[in-house]
Formats: structure tokens, C-alpha cells, sequence
């Protein structure tokens, strides 16, 4: 091996030391990105548009600003995304901080501005920040206005609702490991057994699967707790004969999975929770049957609020039914769009009887296909399986 040869073997290698360690999540192929950027531009057309990276705090964990995320797929703090949508074809630039050495022993190695930059981004002009004032003066003078996000948030919302094969892949992911969560939850769950027990098993799940964290904070409700809709303190003991919603989403490559069951604490429903589980379990079916294209939430939801009413429970179903989940649990974009294929709702009926202290929630994620829907969340949900996954406690 000669001089040269040796200098580029070892360019690749840091490359690609460089690569492992700065993307440990897992994420899209660059084109996928570099594709939402050019549609996105194609929406703002004859406009630039700066977008800023959510900024670093000492000690807390860094989670980049989701619609940065969304166009870049970039996750260090300090970043700038310029995107040019007056020039055809459109023109983009990543600014970033330059490398302080000093600092890295803090917060170990991060990616400078330069030529190798722009191989793991995808970009092809990665610019130190120093240089961005510059740059946008130069850009925004044919510009009818630029844009911050707050201008451009709806066009990237809209672009968000409808999910990429990658992104399905990803969310897939999430789901996958919360129903391992969820059948974690279901082994703790017992007589004298405290929620935040519940909470550690299932939450033990996410990490140990590689879910970089919950969601949205793990609700274990259970007997007066269970028809309080965002309770998450789960500090309670729990008894025999009480329902326990357990309601909880993992994140994985920043996409969020939502998913609740609930659980009867003994191990077996009384023939009073099983009546309400059973009403709850046909509304959500009733509510699904209607997911396709064309559909508006607003319809899904008011097949499980008939549903539900008729059986006169309507005064005790007390939320909507569906909302879109993606990189946020509840994620952005219009409610009132009708549904297009690769969204991924949630379908969750719910009837909570704070009298009774009882609280049944079933919520399952759906793919929205060209015919109708996928079942993504195939977790167990009939009565006597969700007897049956309580039964097999430790
Ligand atoms: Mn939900």
C-alpha cells in the first residue's frame, strides 16, 4: 500500500467511524430527505426559507426540532438549512458550526462544515455558520420574502401527513417494540404490584430494543386512575378488580408508536368490565371499517361515537378517536384533510365511568392503504387474550 492509498484508506475509515458514531439512530437514505426538500421548495417556489436546528441545552438530551429533522435527517444542534426556492432547479445549503476540539472532550466528536460533511449529509454545499448572514443576503434578493418556520409550517406539515416506505419502515419499528412493551406490561401487572413497576418493565422494553426513549410520558392507570385520560404519575398500588389502561408509544429513528390496552389487574374481567371492554372493542372496529382514502377523521370518530351512544355510553366517551402519529405522537398537519394512503392514524375508543372507577381504552395504529387500511399495532385484544397475557404474570 503506498502513501496515497494509505491516506485514502484511512479517509474512508474515519468516514465511516464518523458515520457510525454521529448517526447511532437509525435513519432514512439521504435521497429521502433530498426529496422533501425539493417538494418542499417546489410548494414555496419563488420564496427562501431558514430553517434553524433546536439549540443545545446542558444536560438534557438533545432531540433535534422535528421539521429540521424532517428535511435533513440532520441531529446536532446549531445548524442552519437555506433553502433557495427561487433558483430552478432549486438551491440548498446546510450550515453548520465549525469543530471546537477544546469542547469535544465534553461533548465528544461532532461533524465540521467541509467535504466529508457533505458525503454523510447528503448535501452539497455544507458551509460554516460563520459564513450563512452572507450567503442568505445573496439569495434573498430575488426572493419575493423569506421564510422562517413559522411561514413555512403548514406547506412541511402537509408534506409530513403522508409517510415515505421509510418512514413506515421506521414506524413499524416503534410499533414493534411497544407491543413487546406492552406484553412486558401485561407480565408485571398483578395484585399489589405498583404502576411504576409497570412503567420500568415496559420502558425496560423500549431501550433494550433500541427505542431512543418513550414517546410521550408511559401512562399506567389503573382502578380511579384509569378514566383520567393523561394521568402519568403511576404511583398507585394496584388491586384485584381493577382495570389498568396501559397507554404507550416507543420512539424509534425519531417516530413515534401509540398503542393501549387495558388490563384487567386480577388476571380475568369481571362480567361488568368485560360488558364495557366489549362495547369499546366494537366501536374500535366499527371506527376502523371506515379508514380509507377520502375518509375524514371527523367520519372515524363518529362511527365509534354512534357506536358507543347506542349502547348509551356516549356521555362517557370523552376524546376524538383518531389523530396522525409520525414524528410526533400527535402529529402535525390538518385534521380536517381526508385521509390519502401512507398515513398512519390511531383508532382509540374509550368509555371511562369515574363513578365506577372504571376506564377502558383500546387504540391500535393503522397504515392507510389504497383500499382501505393495514393493521400495524397487531397486538392481542379480545377479552380472553388479554385475561390470557395478565395470566402469564412472572
Ligand atoms: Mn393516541
Amino acid at each position: 500500500m503506498n502513501g496515497t492509498s494509505r491516506a485514502a484508506f484511512a479517509r474512508v475509515c474515519l468516514l465511516f467511524l464518523t458515520a457510525v458514531s454521529l448517526f447511532a439512530i437509525e435513519k432514512e437514505p439521504l435521497t429521502e430527505y433530498r426529496a422533501r426538500r425539493e417538494r418542499l421548495a417546489e410548494r414555496i417556489k419563488g420564496n427562501v426559507l431558514v430553517l434553524r436546528a433546536a439549540p443545545d441545552q446542558e444536560l438534557t438530551e438533545y432531540q433535534q426540532e422535528r421539521n429540521f429533522y424532517y428535511l435533513t435527517g440532520f441531529d446536532q444542534p446549531g445548524a442552519i438549512l437555506l433553502l433557495d426556492a427561487v433558483s430552478e432547479p432549486m438551491q440548498e445549503f446546510l450550515f453548520i458550526p465549525e469543530r471546537k476540539p477544546a469542547e469535544e472532550r465534553w461533548t465528544g466528536e461532532k461533524l465540521g462544515p467541509g467535504p466529508d460533511a457533505a458525503r454523510v449529509t447528503g448535501f452539497a454545499k455544507v458551509l460554516p455558520v460563520s459564513e450563512f448572514d452572507a450567503t442568505l443576503r445573496k439569495v434573498s434578493e430575488r426572493a419575493k420574502a423569506t421564510y422562517g418556520l413559522k411561514e413555512a409550517e403548514s406547506d412541511i406539515a402537509y408534506l409530513r401527513q403522508t409517510k415515505s416506505r421509510t418512514e413506515i419502515a421506521l414506524l413499524e419499528k416503534a410499533i414493534q417494540i411497544t407491543m413487546k412493551a406492552q406484553q412486558a406490561a401485561a407480565r408485571e401487572i398483578a395484585p399489589g404490584a405498583w404502576e411504576y413497576e409497570v412503567e420500568a418493565a415496559l420502558e425496560f422494553e423500549f431501550r433494550h430494543n433500541g427505542a431512543e426513549r418513550p414517546a410521550f410520558p408511559s401512562i399506567v392507570g389503573s382502578g380511579p386512575f384509569s378514566t383520567i385520560l393523561h394521568y402519568n404519575e403511576n404511583t398507585r398500588r394496584m388491586e384485584s378488580g381493577d382495570t389498568v389502561v396501559v397507554d404507550i408509544g416507543a420512539e424509534y429513528g425519531g417516530y413515534a408508536a401509540d398503542v393501549t390496552r387495558t388490563y384487567p389487574v386480577s388476571g380475568k374481567f369481571s362480567p361488568r368490565q368485560r360488558e364495557i371492554y366489549q362495547i369499546v372493542l366494537d366501536a374500535q372496529k366499527a371506527a376502523m371499517a371506515k379508514v380509507k382514502p377520502g375518509v375524514t377523521i371527523s367520519e372515524i370518530h363518529q362511527a365509534s361515537k354512534s357506536y358507543i351512544e347506542s349502547k348509551g355510553y356516549g356521555k362517557y366517551f370523552i376524546h376524538g378517536t383518531s389523530h396522525h402519529i409520525g414524528l410526533e405522537v400527535h402529529d402535525v398537519g390538518a385534521t380536517t384533510r381526508p385521509l390519502e394512503a401512507n398515513m398512519v392514524i390511531t383508532v382509540e375508543p374509550g368509555i371511562y365511568i369515574p363513578e365506577e372507577k372504571l376506564g377502558v381504552r383500546i387504540e391500535d395504529d393503522v397504515l392507510v392503504t389504497s383500499t382501505g387500511y393495514r393493521l400495524l399495532s397487531t397486538f392481542p385484544k379480545e377479552i380472553d387474550e388479554i385475561d390470557a397475557l395478565v395470566q402469564k404474570r412472572k
